[in-house]
């Protein structure tokens, strides 16, 4: 197999986008792709400054090298959850920070631990839903931390994979509220920073090509509280049909991006109040937020 521009020995094949690449010619297909959702979808302003969500995930650190890159003011943002267990959290951090060393980005780290004298696995005693009030704490730090920072937008490492099994998932259960939510960006509002999914319409497979030309090493701990999710399912499924019909996923997905605004107003939401501790909109005040880790009541 040859690569598509210089006929030299092919290093990934990618069926999807009928072509080959050697090394050098995919980095820079890869950079051009990520580069054009991002003007397409207005997501930076050129030079612009922004907040990368990292978990120490492949996808987050890719996002990261690539928005580095492509010359945006890349700041990574991590929040430390305390898990211990299987190593979780310390080995998260701990790829975060090779990473961020390795490529010169420089990183944050919020520890919960640091901040409230606790972790995930302490309230995880007594709230039953553990990832669903771990995914409120994730986004309140990452927003607030956004906001405080004054950056263009906050970053998450969302695939295409990620984006097209949602939204599967949400056509399944014809889910309005979610599905006009699905965009690769949110735009700001008053209390709410920008945010952003530049890796929204780039596969699993050419992320994967992309870490590994960069010798990116993600973190290999699972966190103990995950279950194995619906979620994986609809990737399955949507994989075995690209396997049929190469490009499927990204029309499936992209063709939504379009169609988006048929949605639109369903995305209106019970009013929002200001919660009184963190000042921030929430449904309620204090927020869940405030009330979990400030002990707010
Ligand atoms: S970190 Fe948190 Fe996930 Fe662990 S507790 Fe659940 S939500 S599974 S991405
Ligand atoms: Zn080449
Ligand atoms: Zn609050």
């Amino acid at each position: 197999m040859k690569c598509r521009v210089c006929r030299g020995e092919a290093f990934v094949k990618l069926p999807a986008h009928n072509a080959a690449f050697c090394p050098e010619h995919f980095d820079a297909f890869f950079l051009r792709q990520v580069a054009r959702a991002i003007k397409k979808y207005r997501m930076l302003p050129p030079g612009g400054r922004v907040v990368v969500a990292l978990s120490g995930g492949k996808d987050s650190l890719v996002t990261a090298l690539v928005l580095h890159r492509l010359g945006y003011q890349v700041e990574g943002l991590f929040v430390d959850l305390g898990i211990l267990e299987g190593d979780f959290s310390p080995a998260s951090r701990q790829a975060c920070e090779e990473f961020c060393a390795a490529h010169g980005v420089p990183l944050r780290v919020y520890s919960l631990a640091a901040e409230f004298g606790r972790g995930i696995p302490d309230i995880a005693r007594r709230y039953p839903r553990i990832c669903a009030l771990c995914g409120v704490t994730k986004r309140h730090v990452m927003n607030e931390y956004t906001l405080a920072v004054g950056a263009d937008a906050l970053a998450t490492g969302h695939t295409l994979d990620d984006m097209a099994a949602a939204l599967f998932a949400n056509l399944l259960r014809w889910d309005l509220h979610y599905l006009a939510k699905g965009l690769p960006v949110l735009p700001a509002e008053e209390g709410f920073a920008k945010k952003i999914k530049p890796l929204a319409l780039q596969a699993e497979n050419e992320i994967r090509a992309f870490a590994a030309l960069h010798e990116i090493r993600p973190v290999e701990a699972v966190c103990p509280y995950a279950a194995e999710a619906k979620f994986k399912r609809y990737k399955r499924v949507l994989n075995e049909l690209e396997e049929k019909s190469p490009g499927l996923k990204r029309a499936f997905y992209e063709g939504y991006t379009q169609q988006a605004h048929r949605f639109k107003e369903e995305t209106a939401r019970p009013p929002l109040v200001t919660c009184a501790v963190c000042g921030l909109p929430a449904t309620n005040s204090p927020c869940t937020f405030c009330r979990i880790w400030r002990d707010a009541t």
